[in-house]
C-alpha cells in the first residue's frame, strides 16, 4: 500500500483564500492527502497555490483540486462519496463584510444555504467526515460585554455576521441531534501577506510601501476609529485543525484579546517603511459601513486551555511583515 493511501484525507472549501492556502501547507506538511474544491472562474490564477502547483512532488500526488459548487450540490456529494474524507474544512464564503451590504442574498445563499446543504450532504454518509466551520466574530456584531468567549449571545449588525450566525447554529444543531463531530471555529480578523487585497490591513500595508516608492500619492480610508483584534492567520489555520484532533466536538474561540484602531495599524504600516502615516491618510465616506460592528475582542481561554493554542506573533510584527512583503513584491514589479 502507497504512503498516500494510508495518509488521513482532508478536504478543503475555499482552498484558493487566504486560510485555504495555509491550512493545505500545514496538513500536505502533516502528510495529508489534500483535496480542494474550487468554483469555476474564467482566470485560472490560484497565485496563493502557486508553490504547490509548482511541486511535481505535490500537485496531482497529494494535492488535488475538483470544480464544485455549494449551491449545486450533486458534484459536491459524488465527490465526498468519492474520496470518502477524514476530515472537511469549510471556509468557503463571500468573506467581505461590507460587501454583504451590496451583495446579501449572494452572500447569505453561500455562506447560510451553502453550509447547510454541506451538513446535509455529511449527514447521509455512512461514515460522517469531521467538520470545521469557519465562523466569525462578526456574530457578536455590537456585543454587550467584552471579551467575547463561546458563551457570549450573538447581536449581528451585518447581512455577512447573520448569515455566520445561521450557519453556526445549524452546525450546533446538527453535532447535537444527528451526533457529527462538527465544530465551529469563531475566528476574530487574522491577517498575513495572502490578505485580500480589500481589508483594511493589506490596503494599508500595500499603500504604505507603494507611497514609499513613490506609486502612490494617496491612501482613502473608512472609519479610522474602527478596533479589531487583529492575529496571525497562520495560527488560525493550526487551531482549525488542533480543533478536529479533539475525541470530542466544540466550538472554540480563535483571538488574541487584543484590540488596535484602524489608526494604530496605519501608524505601524507607515512606520515600518519609515514614514509619518498622517499626510498620505484621507478619510472617504464610501469606505464607511451602514452598520459597524464594535467592540469585537476575543478571549481565548477555552482554546488555550484545551488546544494549547496560543498567538505565535504580536500586532506589530504582522504589520511589519505584510508592509515588507508588500515592498518586496512592489519594489520587484516596478
Ligand atoms: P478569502 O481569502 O476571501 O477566501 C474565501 C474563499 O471562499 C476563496 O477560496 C473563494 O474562492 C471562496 N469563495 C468565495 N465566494 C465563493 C462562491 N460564491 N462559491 C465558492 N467559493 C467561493 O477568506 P479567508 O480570509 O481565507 O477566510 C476563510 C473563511 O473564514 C471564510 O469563510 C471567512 O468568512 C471566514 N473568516 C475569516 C476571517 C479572517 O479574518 N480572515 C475571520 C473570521 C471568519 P475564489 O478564490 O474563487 O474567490
Ligand atoms: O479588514 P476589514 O474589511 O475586516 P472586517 O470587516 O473586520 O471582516 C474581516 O474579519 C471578520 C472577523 O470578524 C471576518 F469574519 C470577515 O470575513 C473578514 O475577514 O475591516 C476592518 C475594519 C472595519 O471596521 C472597517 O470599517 O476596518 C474598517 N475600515 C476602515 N477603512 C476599512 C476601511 N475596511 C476596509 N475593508 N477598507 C477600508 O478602506
Amino acid at each position: 500500500m502507497s504512503a498516500a493511501s494510508t495518509a488521513p484525507t482532508a478536504l478543503i472549501t475555499g482552498i484558493t483564500g487566504q486560510d485555504g492556502s495555509y491550512l493545505a501547507d500545514l496538513l500536505l506538511g502533516k502528510g495529508y492527502v489534500v483535496h480542494g474544491v474550487v468554483r469555476r472562474t474564467s482566470s485560472l490564477d490560484r497565485s496563493r497555490l502557486g508553490h504547490l502547483y509548482a511541486d511535481p512532488a505535490i500537485y496531482g500526488q497529494r494535492l488535488f483540486l475538483h470544480y464544485a459548487d455549494l449551491d449545486d450540490p450533486t458534484p459536491l456529494r459524488r465527490l465526498l462519496a468519492k474520496i470518502a474524507p477524514d476530515e472537511i474544512y469549510h471556509l468557503a464564503g463571500q468573506s467581505h463584510v461590507g460587501l454583504s451590504f451590496e451583495i446579501a442574498e449572494s452572500t447569505c445563499d453561500l455562506t447560510a444555504m451553502g453550509t447547510l446543504r454541506l451538513l446535509e450532504m455529511i449527514r447521509d454518509l455512512p461514515k460522517p467526515p469531521r467538520l470545521f466551520h469557519a465562523s466569525s466574530s462578526e456574530l457578536f456584531g455590537q456585543p454587550a460585554v467584552a471579551p467575547q468567549t463561546e458563551a457570549t449571545p450573538w447581536v449581528p449588525v451585518s447581512p455577512y455576521g447573520a448569515a455566520k450566525a445561521f450557519a453556526t447554529r445549524m452546525v450546533t444543531i446538527y453535532r447535537q441531534t444527528y451526533g457529527l463531530h462538527a465544530c465551529n471555529g469563531i475566528l476574530f480578523n487574522h491577517e498575513s501577506p495572502r490578505r485580500g487585497e480589500n481589508f483594511v490591513t493589506r490596503k494599508i500595508c500595500r499603500a504604505a510601501a507603494s507611497i514609499k516608492l513613490g506609486l502612490q500619492k494617496k491612501l482613502s480610508l473608512g472609519n479610522l476609529d474602527a478596533l479589531r483584534d487583529w492575529g496571525y492567520a497562520p495560527d488560525y489555520v493550526r487551531g482549525m485543525w488542533l480543533t478536529l484532533q479533539q475525541a470530542e466536538a466544540d466550538d472554540y474561540v480563535f483571538a488574541t484579546g487584543e484590540l488596535h484602531s484602524v489608526r494604530d495599524l496605519a501608524a505601524q504600516a507607515f512606520a515600518a517603511v519609515d514614514l509619518d502615516w498622517e499626510p498620505y491618510v484621507e478619510v472617504n465616506p464610501a469606505f464607511f459601513r451602514p452598520a459597524e460592528a464594535a467592540n469585537l475582542v476575543g478571549d481565548p481561554s477555552r482554546a488555550r486551555q484545551r488546544l494549547g493554542w496560543t498567538p505565535s506573533r504580536t500586532f506589530g510584527e504582522i504589520i511589519a511583515e505584510m508592509t515588507q512583503s508588500e515592498y518586496a513584491a512592489l519594489a520587484k514589479s516596478a
